[in-house]
């Protein structure tokens, strides 16, 4: 019987990694591992409670809220603001950024920018949903908050991670030393360490895009789908499509199996669907730190600059041979104006 190291054991065993650490992020992330456990009860019973639905709300995306969309954001906020370690959450769900300027946390030294329930069109369905967070340093000084704190590039992340509701709920995080995944135990009610040191495969035979766009799509987008759908001379065989319209359940797959999911411009998105400061940035700061890549098509997703909360942006994300692959075809292709 292998011992088990729950998320909890893990992440003060990694605290060491360090050495000016004084235990904040570290409790921020428990934090939100509690707070993941509650959301993983309720998602996992939605099928028998009156939780479905529209709750009736609309958020700032113009996308009715489903009653577990604001549960799951509820959950993650009173986690936070509980734990005293976030003086500011920006939210999917919320219009404005939140500071959390409580006597516990006005001064805390974290930002935590989170999708509380992606995917959610799919919880009527039973097919997989995820939550994702990203979290950076405040750049305001203690007592006050600013946009500044919200709006920091990609590269200043200081961890982020996903939850994924599915057959199993696992949540899989970096804190820029590598990534680790945690599979939930309902027996224990702890995350236990299953996947330690992830890595995504170089290449990959999994493309993952909503080919119901295809004729809105650039034209290096339509010229990379055309080249996976033709026998790869290497191997005598296509590459395989697949997507769940549930943007963490296509990423976490990836990741195990190599591949790439592309969320380009199209028609009706012409910035791109997935927004950039709590969809793209947490998810590319993930996959780069398991030897993939990410980007809009022609810059690296985490160095583009942030200038609104829910910015939007193209994301080619996965195996870093297959993302460099279909960066050169929209150079090539579709040059950036
Ligand atoms: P479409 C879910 O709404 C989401 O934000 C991602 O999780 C998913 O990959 C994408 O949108 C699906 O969008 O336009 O293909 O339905």
């Amino acid at each position: 019987m292998t011992a088990l190291t729950t998320l909890g054991q893990f992440i003060i065993e990694k605290q060491a990694d360090f050495p000016y650490a004084k235990g904040e992020l570290s409790r921020l992330l428990r934090d939100i591992g509690i707070a993941a456990k509650i959301v993983n009860r309720e998602v996992n019973k939605a099928g028998l409670m009156d939780i479905l639905g529209d709750a009736g709300s609309i958020n700032i995306q113009g996308e009715s809220q489903k009653k577990l969309d604001v549960f799951a954001n509820e959950q993650f906020i009173s986690a936070l603001k509980s734990g005293g370690e976030c003086c500011v959450v920006v939210s999917e769900e919320n219009d404005e950024y939140l500071y959390i300027d409580s006597e516990i946390s006005k001064d805390a030294k974290y930002i935590v920018a989170m999708d509380p329930l992606d995917g959610s069109s799919n919880i009527d369905v039973n097919v997989s949903v995820g939550t994702i967070f990203s979290i950076f340093r405040r750049k305001s000084k203690a007592g006050e908050a600013t946009m500044e704190d919200a709006l920091q590039k990609g590269i200043d992340q200081v961890a982020a991670g996903y939850i994924i509701y599915g057959s199993s709920t696992m949540l899989v995080y970096t804190t820029g030393k590598g990534v680790n995944g945690f599979t939930l135990d309902p027996s224990i009610g702890e995350f236990c360490l299953s996947h330690p040191n992830m890595t995504i495969p170089e290449d990959g035979y999994i493309y993952s895009i909503n080919e119901g766009y295809y004729t809105h799509f650039p034209d290096g987008v339509k010229k990379y789908i055309k080249y996976c759908q033709v026998e790869d001379v290497a191997t005598q065989r296509p590459y395989t499509s697949r997507y769940t319209g549930s943007m963490v359940a296509d990423l976490h797959r990836n990741m195990i199996k190599g591949g790439i999911f592309i969320y380009p411009i199209t028609a009706q998105a012409p910035n791109g669907k997935l927004r950039l400061v709590y969809e793209c940035n947490p998810m590319a700061f993930i996959i780069e730190q398991a030897g993939g890549f990410a980007s809009n098509g022609y810059q690296r997703i985490l160095t583009l600059d942030v200038t609104e909360l829910h910015q939007r942006s193209a994301i080619f994300i996965g195996s870093a041979n297959m993302v460099k692959q279909a960066e050169e075809m929209m150079k090539c292709f579709s040059p950036q104006v």
